[in-house]
């Protein structure tokens, strides 16, 4: 099967409507160039299909969908809400909807707005068609710039999870007068509304960025790491090839492909099989620090954590808890406009009790002041 927009459709479209020229230049500023030619192989059904144009639009045509895509200033409605699946499942509306809908559009003298919206939704759904998440012969550089450039409705068909949380159906941790320990930090109500406990898989959560529990390579291995891994797909490790490994402490970001979340943050925790000393509790809090600073400086806003290290590398949770706690609390101290919530996921129901046990201590509730007289 095979669809092709060329000039001469162009023209004809042009006939119809005198806004064209305006369309034209609108077009030719959004980087679409007029004679795109998005041939696709397969048939509906097939596993092919979609999957290999016979011409495959080159870089700066895809960039240019990307760019197409941002250009718009509508939300379009009746856009393509699922457009394929990960899986490569067809999707609802086909290429033939919106050349339909580009023709009437302009037949009946709408928007240039509007038809700027059904073009580039047009290049975009050519575009979905070359996704498929599930394989690792694709373009990781091409797939994360696709899947960053669409919004969260449109990024949703995209995720291979068998479900997902939303952020606003995390609630917020309330800030409790704690036990007999006095708090270590000074209450601060500008982050009151910024701290969750969340119980459960970290891959599920459909937010800007979890962070991963990862050894040096940024291969994969088991835990959280293996759990991220499976779920994103097999882009995710291409990607994180390119990235040379990282250091104990250090955090580097990804895409998180086939996840809810938007980025993955990969930090590597300190090994504390053989104990715990100034060095690995350095490190550990380096780990919290670096993923925050990796996820603001993407903008993104929300995050969540695991426990790193606490797993496989042996370090003891009851004192893991206070370098995450410190670190999230003076990052936040300093930066608390940047984010957000700040995430704690806690697979384990001991490091949910450990949690709420401490965080009065780094996020105290107000002081109740007893009157002298
Ligand atoms: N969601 C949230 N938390 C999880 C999940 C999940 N799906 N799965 C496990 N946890 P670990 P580490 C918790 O061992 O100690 C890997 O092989 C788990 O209960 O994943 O930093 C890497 O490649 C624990 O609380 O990470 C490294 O080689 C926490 O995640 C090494 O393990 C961290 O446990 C890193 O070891």
């Amino acid at each position: 099967m095979a669809f092709q927009i060329s000039a001469s459709h162009i023209r004809a479209v042009s006939c119809m409507s005198s806004s064209m020229p305006r369309v034209r230049s609108d077009f030719q500023r959004a980087g679409v160039k007029f004679k795109h030619f998005f041939t696709l192989g397969g048939s509906p059904g097939s596993p092919q299909f979609g999957r290999t144009p016979v011409a495959s639009p080159a870089r700066g045509e895809v960039d240019a969908a990307i760019r197409a895509h941002r250009f718009s200033t509508t939300t379009a409605a009746g856009a393509p809400r699922k457009f394929v699946q990960a899986n490569g499942s067809s999707l609802p509306r086909g290429r033939s909807g919106w050349l339909g809908k580009f023709a009437l559009g302009a037949a009946l003298g709408a928007s240039t707005a509007a038809l700027v919206q059904s073009f580039h939704t047009g290049v975009i759904t050519a575009m979905s068609h070359k996704i498929n998440l599930g394989s690792a012969e694709g373009d990781w550089k091409e797939t994360k710039a696709f899947l960053l450039s669409l919004s969260l409705e449109d990024r949703r068909p995209y995720y291979r999870t068998s479900g997902s949380v939303s952020l606003v159906d995390i609630p917020v941790w309330t800030p409790t007068a704690g036990g007999s320990e006095p708090s270590r930090y000074q209450r601060n109500q500008k982050l009151d509304q910024k701290i969750s406990v969340y119980s459960g898989d970290i891959t599920m959560l459909e937010i800007d960025a979890i962070v991963n529990a990862a050894n040096k390579t940024l291969l994969g291995g088991g835990g959280v790491d293996g759990a991220i891994h499976r779920a994103a797909g097999p882009l995710l490790k291409k990607e994180c090839a390119s990235l040379n490994g990282c250091e104990t402490g250090e955090a580097k970001i990804t895409c998180g492909y086939g996840l809810p979340a938007k980025y993955v943050i990969h930090t590597v925790g300190p090994i504390a099989q053989g104990g715990v000393g100034e060095q690995q509790r350095r490190a550990l809090k380096s780990c919290y620090k670096n993923s925050l600073e990796a996820a603001t400086s993407n903008a993104a806003r929300s995050v969540a954590f695991p426990c790193i290290s606490t797993g496989i590398y042996g370090y003891p949770p009851e004192q893991a808890v206070h370098e995450a706690l410190a670190a999230v609390r003076e990052f936040l101290d300093a930066h608390h406009d940047k984010l957000d919530r700040v995430i704690f996921c806690v697979f384990l129901p001991t490091d949910k009790e450990l949690y709420l046990q401490n965080l009065p201590l780094y996020f105290p509730a107000e002081t109740t002041v007893r009157s002298k007289l």
